[in-house]
Formats: C-alpha cells, structure tokens, sequence
C-alpha cells in the first residue's frame, strides 16, 4: 500500500473542506513538536534531560527536566503561526498568550506536555496529550476563555513515545494513527478509523488504592476479581502502565477499560487526572473510536469545567464494560 505522510492525510482533510488551513498548521506543528520530544526522550540518559527540574509544578508535582522541555518544544512550536489566541499547559499556572510580535489565530491549544514522566527514568513508555478548542468570538484568550466541556473540542490527539512513536488524531470524524518514520523523519498513516471492541477482558487500574475507593468502586472491582466464580462468570486480566497514554493506547488498539476513581483519601479532589488536558482529548478519542468514557456517573465531555487545572474521576474504554461499571456508581447495576 503506498504509504501517504501526515501532510497529504491533513492537506486532503482541507481540500474536502472537514479542516481549515490553520487547524491543518496546528496539527502539524503540534506534530513536529511531538518529534523533537521524541528524539529528546529517546536520548534517555545521553540526553542529559533525565531526573528532577528541581522546581514544581501548579499541582504542586517535582517537575521533571523533560517535562519543562517538553513544554518549552510545544510553546515555541506554537508562537508563530498565526493560529492560536492562547495555549495552557499542566506545567503552567495561567494559560500562556501569543507574543504581541505574532498574530493571534481563532483556536486554543492545551495540552499535558508529558504524561506520566515519573517514568521517564525508568524507561517506561510516555507521551504527550493535546486538545484543541475554538476561543469564543470578541473574548479575551484568559482562562476563562478555556473553561468549555469536551464537546467543544474541535480536534484532540496524543503521541506515545514508546518502541515506536505513534500520533494519534480525531478531527471529530474518527480516529487515526501515524507511526513516526525515523529515516524519512515524517508521520505516516498506519491506522484509519480505529474501533474500540465493545466488551472487553481486561481492565485498567492502580490496586494499591483499594482500600480507599468508595463502596461501588470495590463492588465493581470485587466482581473483575471473582472471575468465573463470580457474577461476571469469567475471567479478567489486569494492566496497570501508570502512564495514561500508555494504557489509553493499550485500550485504543485491543479493548479494555481504564479507571482512576475519586477516593477517600482527599474527598474534595474528585480524581488525580486533569478534565482539559488528559480526561477531555482521550475521552474524545475514545468515543470517536466507539468507546465510552464517564466520571462514574456522567459523560465526561458533558463536564462544565470551573478551573484549568481541575481533576475529575475516570471510567474510560470498551463501551458496555464502561457502562457496567457506571451503573454501579448511580444505583442502576442489576
Ligand atoms: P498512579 C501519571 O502521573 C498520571 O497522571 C497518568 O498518566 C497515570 O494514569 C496516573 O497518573 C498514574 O497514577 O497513582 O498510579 O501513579
């Protein structure tokens, strides 16, 4: 099959008039930039670019050096083009303005530059996540302007740096994987309109917080764990990456569900994971493959978010299995 680059897919998304000439600039070089990271996490310990920043982040989490690079590669990216009012990042306070020096465009860019970077150091796949909204019309590019629900994403996307480096996109008319060809140094396509199997055998969470999950959690996850001798009547497999784009891809590509659920621990924090920048562009991803993704009780695209950097509880995956462990957390599960 003659293999078609990332350009040609975008270029002829425009010609068929489902894109604009700046969401195509955007994407790619929200793309280029995914490659610079790629080539800089791949230097591991020759890079020096491994271990702490020493600094913190606004969640208050030691920021790794590949995190501000990572961070530093897409604001660069990003500045010139013409195509953004503002972008935000987990890595920063406030979202992060154009320089007056460029023109603005009509979109927003947020985005986790690297997710899941404690497992940089030990060599564990990462990646980077990024969703794209439009900044209302005649409204100044504040947070404010950012805080629309998942909805309103106009094209979400992460890329995986693992033994390959994958960039997956959705425009809002399916799903699509690019596989970075390191010789010719380009994206080319290598999976269109990915489909999430609606059951699944094998599911996706951190066992180590049990004890804090609420009842329905421990129900639902009690019932994975009986197995054949329990109400499922069959048997489940367990994955844990700790890397969401990692187990994100796992489910994109063979099935499964992902689940991080508020816990008692800290009752005022409704999850670890960011709504805009994580559970928002995977969840898009994920339903625009088939797949479901709900906090436990509502669609999390439905989701009016109040804060940038506001948490919420994840249920993400194969559709029926993601609509089981739902009904346990709202009173419906039979
Ligand atoms: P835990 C990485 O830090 C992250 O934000 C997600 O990528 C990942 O799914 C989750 O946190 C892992 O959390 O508590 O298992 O370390």
């Amino acid at each position: 099959m003659k293999s078609i680059s990332m350009t040609q897919y975008l270029l002829e998304e425009q010609r068929a008039g489902r894109i604009n000439a700046d969401l195509r600039l955007l994407i790619e070089v929200v793309a280029r930039a995914c490659k610079r990271i790629s080539i800089a996490t791949a230097k591991g310990a020759l890079g020096g670019v491994l271990g702490s920043a020493g600094t913190e982040n606004v969640q208050g989490e030691t920021q790794k050096k590949l995190d501000v690079l990572s961070n530093e590669i897409l604001l660069e990216a990003n500045a010139w083009g013409g195509h953004l009012a503002a972008l935000a990042s987990e890595e920063m306070d406030d979202p992060h303005p154009i320089p007056d020096r460029y023109p603005k465009g009509e979109y927003l860019l947020v985005f986790d530059p690297l997710d899941g970077s404690s497992n940089i150091d030990v060599n564990i796949s990462v990646g980077t996540i990024f969703s794209v909204l439009r900044c209302p019309e005649d409204v100044k590019p504040d947070e404010k302007a950012f805080l629309q629900p998942g909805t309103q994403q106009v094209a979400a996307g992460y890329a995986i740096y693992g033994s390959s480096t994958v960039f997956v996109l959705t425009l809002g008319d399916g799903v699509y994987a690019f596989t970075l060809d390191r010789e010719q140094g380009s994206f080319v396509l290598t999976g269109l309109r990915l489909r999430i199997p609606e059951e699944t055998a094998e599911f996706a969470i951190n066992m180590s917080n049990q004890r804090h999950w609420e009842a329905p959690m421990q129900r639902y996850i009690d019932e994975l764990l009986a197995g054949k001798t329990g109400p499922r009547a069959r048997d489940f497999n367990m994955r844990w990456v700790a890397s969401m784009v990692a187990d994100v891809h796992r489910i994109l590509t063979r099935g499964g569900i992902f689940i991080y659920p508020r816990d008692q621990r800290d009752p005022d924090k409704p999850g670890k994971l960011r709504l805009m920048y994580e559970a928002n562009p995977m969840s898009m991803i994920i339903e625009q493959a088939g797949g479901a993704s709900t906090d436990g009780h509502r669609r999390i695209m439905e989701i009016q978010p109040q804060k940038l950097h506001q948490r919420v509880a994840v249920f993400l995956g194969s559709k029926n299995e993601v609509e089981r462990a739902t009904a346990f957390h709202d009173g419906t599960a039979a």
